[in-house]
């Protein structure tokens, strides 16, 4: 079996410029930066036979280039209670684009469909232990937080091995995405 998902990795620049972002909310369990990433479809664990399933689908996707913009930060919560604070991402029509098509490549090969809406994210901590008035502070002071746009021009399949502290995320395939046309 493999936990898998589907994301954009995070060129080391970007990774630092959103790691300065982290600390200052007492509690808050902040993810290593070598963990950032922006989750395009959650998998799971699967059968060794259907990743290769899965594979063969997303590299079948013809998706294409675009810049990514990181900016302002926000929260997930569940049952009412903050669980994760995350750093956006700018609104993008080709990223929509690109996670359709993985969605219904990966609905083609027979998993189930995601019900939860795409919202594009990197987390940033876990703070479902910290008190309510430090995120919400926290979330205010950081709100106009803008990374410089990155060009992805591929996107990544990933395994991951839950931790004790953290998981361990392991890239196995990359699939390209065509370059833009110049203009
Ligand atoms: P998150 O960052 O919002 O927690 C690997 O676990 C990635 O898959 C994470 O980015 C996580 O999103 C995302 N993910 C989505 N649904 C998940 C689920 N049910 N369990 C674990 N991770 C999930």
């Amino acid at each position: 079996m493999l936990r898998l998902f589907v994301a954009l990795a995070l060129p080391p620049e970007i990774r630092s410029e959103v790691a300065g972002l982290a600390g200052g909310i007492p509690g808050a369990k902040w993810v290593p930066p070598d963990n950032y990433h922006l989750t395009l479809r959650f998998i799971g664990e699967i059968e060794n036979w259907r990743a290769q399933e899965v594979d063969d689908a997303l590299a079948m996707i013809r998706g294409h280039a675009f810049d990514l913009s990181l900016r302002g930060v926000g929260t997930f919560d569940k049952a009412g209670r903050i669980q994760s604070l995350w750093v956006g991402a700018e609104r993008n029509d080709t990223l929509t684009h690109l996670q359709g098509k993985i969605e219904t490549a990966l609905q083609r090969v027979g998993l189930p469909p995601e019900r939860k809406r795409f919202s594009p994210h990197v987390t940033l901590a876990r703070v479902d232990r910290a008190p309510l008035d430090k995120v919400v502070a926290y979330v205010q002071a950081h709100n106009l937080f803008r990374a410089t746009p990155v060009s992805v021009q591929h996107f990544t399949l990933f395994s991951s091995r839950l931790g004790k502290e953290a998981s361990v995320y392991t890239p196995e395939v990359e699939y390209d995405l065509a370059a833009r046309a110049a203009a």
